[in-house]
């Protein structure tokens, strides 16, 4: 675990013991991890008798509306003038789940011109060093994992109560796959035995992430799978993509694509699995991989993206056959990497 000093916890409460504007920033599009990160962080603040906000770059899937503290989340794409303001505000600006600025796409340049203190909270690869304070663990499975920690930290346990119990469950167990992936250190566990003692309904924020599918994403996965999948089985990969016309056919709303990309790892032989969806005026990838092909350097490297070692995503602003052409030429390269990761 990476952190500035050793004293990271007595530091940290010091300065909250003097400071009123706090603001927790988490990174666009944002996920399970990331509202549940950030929330656990925003109801652990408020029992420490803060005023924290969060703000989101923008909107998110009505099925992580249910956290506690979701109510007051400021959203910056329909809220630009009160999140600015915030932010111009704020003495503590925490980024959690993601460390690079690029990642919060408008809302960067506004707190780049923030000089407030920036706190870090994040399972990213570290690439952002012009941080004040830095809780940075790569391994860890989730940024919900390292709010738990640094509530360690700040040895203050005793304050966790039911809502921070279950939004950081509930980022636990989305960016593990319900305990599939990113999980296998006994941390993570010890961790989920601590929430559960809050008798938090587990079953119950499963079902609320998961079975959640409109009749239209159903129906787009189906088609997805059954008419969009390229299989390269030399190659161990296997693709899908979208178009705007076929999004358009299925009623797209945001985040009807999520997880997605997973599906092809179910194959077997297939360790890398990527999406590509056309977006108005760029193609958003995906990667997905499993054992120690890291997707991440294939996307930095290839198409401006990065992420973590099993699950990245990119860019491009090729149209997206040229985009995929791109994709599957790059595959030759990669293979004695492929085949040496074939489970
Ligand atoms: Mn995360």
């Amino acid at each position: 675990m990476k952190k500035l000093s050793d004293n990271f916890g007595k530091e940290v409460n010091k300065l909250l013991s003097v400071t009123n504007n706090i603001v927790i920033v988490t990174h666009s599009n944002p996920d399970a991890d990331a509202i549940g990160s950030s929330l656990g962080l925003y109801n652990f603040l408020i029992k420490k008798r803060q005023n924290p906000i969060v703000i989101t770059p923008n909107s998110y899937p009505e099925f992580l509306w249910w956290m506690p503290g979701n109510q007051n989340i400021i959203n910056f794409y329909n809220d630009k003038k009160s999140a600015v303001e915030i932010i111009k505000q704020a003495q503590i600006i925490f980024y959690v789940d993601f460390n690079e600025t690029n990642r919060i796409d408008k809302l960067e340049k506004y707190i780049k011109q923030s000089n407030s203190i920036k706190i870090v909270i994040d399972h990213h690869p570290l690439f952002n060093e012009n941080i004040d304070y830095i809780l940075s663990d790569a391994s860890a499975s989730s940024a919900a994992e390292l709010v738990y920690e640094f509530i360690v930290l700040l040895n203050n346990i005793n304050l966790i109560d039911e809502k921070i119990a279950k939004c950081l469950y509930a980022g636990i167990m989305a960016d593990t796959g319900c305990f599939s992936y990113n999980s296998s250190k006994p941390r993570t566990f010890q961790i989920v035995a601590e929430l559960l003692i809050f008798n938090i309904n587990k079953d119950e924020i499963v079902s609320k992430i998961y079975d959640n599918f409109s009749t239209d994403r159903f129906r787009l996965l189906g088609y997805c799978l059954n008419e969009k999948l390229t299989v390269f089985p030399q190659y161990h990969t296997a693709i899908i993509s979208l178009t705007k016309q076929e999004l358009k056919k299925f009623n797209f709303k945001q985040g009807d694509d999520e997880g997605f990309v997973n599906y092809p790892l179910s194959i077997k032989g297939i360790i890398f699995s990527a999406i590509f969806v056309e977006r108005v005026d760029y193609v958003k990838i995906s990667f997905r991989s499993k054992g120690a092909f890291a997707t991440n350097k294939f996307a930095r490297k290839n198409f401006n993206g990065g992420g973590h070692l099993n699950a990245s995503g990119g860019k491009s602003k090729m149209d997206i056959d040229k985009t995929i052409e791109k994709f599957i030429s790059l595959l030759p390269n990669y293979k004695n990497e492929l085949d040496e990761n074939e489970d």
